[in-house]
C-alpha cells in the first residue's frame, strides 16, 4: 500500500527535476536540417500580419550554401530572381499595400526582404561569412529593419515602402527560394526588441509566455512532422520533410561563459 502511494511520487519528483534540469540546460537540444530544395515548415496559419512596423524576428542559422546579395532598394521584385535566395523566413504575401518581412541566409551573409503584390525588394542586405551556428535578430522600428548578429548590431537598411509591414512565420523557404542548413529557436515579437534584451536571451530557452512573445518554436519535438509553438498560437507543420533524418542535435551554444564568447566574439 505505501510502496503504490510512494511510487507515483517518486516518480512525479523525477519528472519535476528533469524539467527544472531541462529547462536550465544550456544548448538547444534538437534543430532542424533543411534541404535547401523543397523543405519548410510552416506555423503561419494564424496570421502575424496584425504586429506591424515595430516588431522583432530572431532565430538561430547554420547555413551551407551561398544566397545571392541584391543593391537595397525599396521597389522592384529582385528577391524573386534567379531563384538566388535561401530563405530561413520566406515572407508572406502581403498584398497591394502592405508587405510581409522575410530573411534570406546564405554561407556569405543575410537579405532582408519584403513581399506584396509586385514588390519583392531587399530593404537590407549584408554581407559576411557564415561559417558556423549564428543568431540572426531582425528588428523593424518604425518600418525600418536593423540586423543583429550574434546579439550585435551590424546593418540598419531602407524603411519600408509600404503602409505596414508585419512578420512572417513559414520557416525554410518556398518556390522563390529554400533554405539550406540548420535552423533552431525561431522566435517572433511584437515589440522591437533592444539590443541588451537579445543578448540576453539568445542564448537560453524561452517559456512561452513572456511579455510580447507572439511566437516561438523552441524546434525541439525530435521526431515527429509537429514542431511546437510555445506560446500555444501556431504549431509549426514539417512539409516535405523526413522525421527520421531532418531532427539533429542542435549546436546552438548555451549561455555558458566559454559558449558565450566563442559567438560574442566572432563579430
Ligand atoms: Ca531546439
Ligand atoms: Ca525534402
Amino acid at each position: 500500500m505505501i510502496k503504490s502511494v510512494l511510487f507515483p511520487l517518486f516518480l512525479a519528483g523525477l519528472s519535476v527535476i528533469y524539467s527544472i534540469i531541462y529547462a536550465q540546460s544550456p544548448g538547444s537540444g534538437y534543430a532542424l536540417n533543411f534541404d535547401g530544395v523543397n523543405d519548410y515548415v510552416t506555423a503561419n496559419a494564424v496570421d502575424l500580419n496584425t504586429y506591424t512596423n515595430n516588431f522583432t524576428i530572431e532565430f538561430w542559422a547554420n547555413p551551407s550554401a551561398t544566397r545571392t546579395p541584391h543593391p537595397e532598394t525599396t521597389s522592384g521584385i529582385s528577391g524573386t530572381s534567379g531563384y538566388g535566395q535561401h530563405y530561413a523566413i520566406y515572407p508572406t504575401h502581403g498584398g497591394q499595400n502592405d508587405a510581409g518581412v522575410g530573411v534570406s541566409v546564405g554561407t556569405n551573409g543575410v537579405s532582408v526582404y519584403e513581399h506584396g503584390s509586385g514588390y519583392m525588394p531587399a530593404l537590407l542586405v549584408y554581407d559576411v561569412a557564415i561559417t558556423d551556428w549564428t543568431h540572426i535578430a531582425v528588428v523593424y522600428i518604425a518600418k525600418q529593419p536593423r540586423l543583429y548578429i550574434n546579439g550585435i548590431l551590424v546593418k540598419t537598411g531602407l524603411t519600408s515602402a509600404r503602409l505596414a509591414c508585419f512578420p512572417s512565420a513559414r520557416i525554410g523557404g518556398s518556390w522563390y527560394g529554400y533554405f539550406a542548413g540548420d535552423m533552431d529557436e525561431f522566435r517572433v515579437w511584437s515589440t522591437s526588441r533592444t539590443q541588451t534584451q537579445i543578448r540576453d536571451n539568445m542564448c537560453e530557452k524561452l517559456v512561452g509566455s513572456e511579455v510580447s512573445l507572439v511566437r516561438y518554436l523552441g524546434i525541439d519535438d525530435g521526431s515527429r512532422t509537429t514542431v511546437t509553438d510555445a506560446t500555444g498560437t501556431q504549431n509549426g507543420t514539417m512539409l516535405d520533410m523526413t522525421p527520421t533524418t531532418d531532427w539533429i542535435l542542435s549546436g546552438v551554444p548555451g549561455k555558458s561563459l566559454t559558449e558565450w564568447l566563442k559567438v560574442t566574439n566572432k563579430y
